[in-house]
């Protein structure tokens, strides 16, 4: 089922009831000279997630993708991951979830045990792509999957989801989107001011940690974030700057 969602500027909105991937049809647009686009599918027939993992998209789903054309330097784009996730968990504390922010691009739902991230699942996912020059990007793709109007059984059981839906209850995805949109729109602008108010929702800092980088593993207590989005890992030994990376807390 489609439905209207008519944001308000100060992006554009396009509409799929089905399309293999809004972050694909906006990098497109990018190509084609676009900027603040709003790409939406109701399904994802192509949904991709960080390294090329398939994110699954059944109809019921917020599939967004923004495209913005920033004045920063690539290695700012993290900062675009971290200010989606604070804009989906602020919209979904707005409808009485107790969204939290895993690093670096997971919204999550606190289990049983908030002290462990056992029985932690995901609600959310972002996958930023970019292209651009050593000083400038030329375009950012912010792709953001929120498991809205859909049952946890229409998902992968083994990537523990959540859904607004089973928390609580059906939401207006046009509403939730534009309070997605607008709570970026405005951390956008003050990319700095992404760091704090990341830090305020984070489930992740405080939490013994490993990380798998691409340069291998690390094991320590996350004790910080710096911009535009590195998480500071205490070893024991020494504080190691991860910039990017799949984290699993540990208990502990
Ligand atoms: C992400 O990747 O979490 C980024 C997901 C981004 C999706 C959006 S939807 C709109 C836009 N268009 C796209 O094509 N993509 C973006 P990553 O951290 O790599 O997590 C991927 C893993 O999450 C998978 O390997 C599964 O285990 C799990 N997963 C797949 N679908 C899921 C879902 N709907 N909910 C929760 N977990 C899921």
């Amino acid at each position: 089922a489609a439905v209207e969602y008519g944001l308000e500027a100060p992006f554009d909105v396009e509409f799929h009831d089905s399309i293999p991937s809004t972050n694909a049809r906006a990098r497109d647009l990018a190509g084609e000279g676009a900027a603040d686009v709003a790409v939406l599918a109701d399904e994802q027939t192509g949904g991709r997630g960080r390294l090329d993992r398939a994110w699954s998209s059944p109809s019921g789903g917020i599939w967004l993708s923004l495209l913005v054309r920033p004045d920063v330097p690539p290695a700012h784009a993290p900062a675009f991951t971290l200010a989606a996730a604070v804009a989906v968990t602020r919209a979904a504390r707005e409808a009485g979830v107790d969204a939290r922010i895993k690093w670096p691009n997971d919204v999550v739902v606190a289990g049983e045990d908030a002290e462990s991230d056992d029985g932690e699942r995901k609600l959310a996912g972002i996958l930023t792509e970019m292209e651009g020059e050593a000083d400038r990007v030329s375009w950012v793709v912010v792709g953001t999957g929120i498991n809205a109007n859909l049952e946890p059984a229409a998902l992968p059981s083994e990537a523990r989801p959540a859904t607004l839906l089973d928390e609580v209850g059906a939401v207006d995805r046009r509403l939730f989107t534009q309070r997605v949109v607008e709570a970026f729109d405005e951390l956008r602008a003050d990319p700095e001011s992404v760091i704090q108010a990341w830090k305020k929702h984070a489930t992740t800092l405080g939490k013994r940690v490993r990380v798998d980088t691409p340069a291998g593993e690390v094991v320590g207590d996350a004790v910080d974030i710096e911009f535009p989005g590195t998480l500071v890992v205490d070893t024991g030994e020494e504080r190691v700057q991860v910039t990017a990376g799949d984290c699993e807390h540990l208990r502990p």
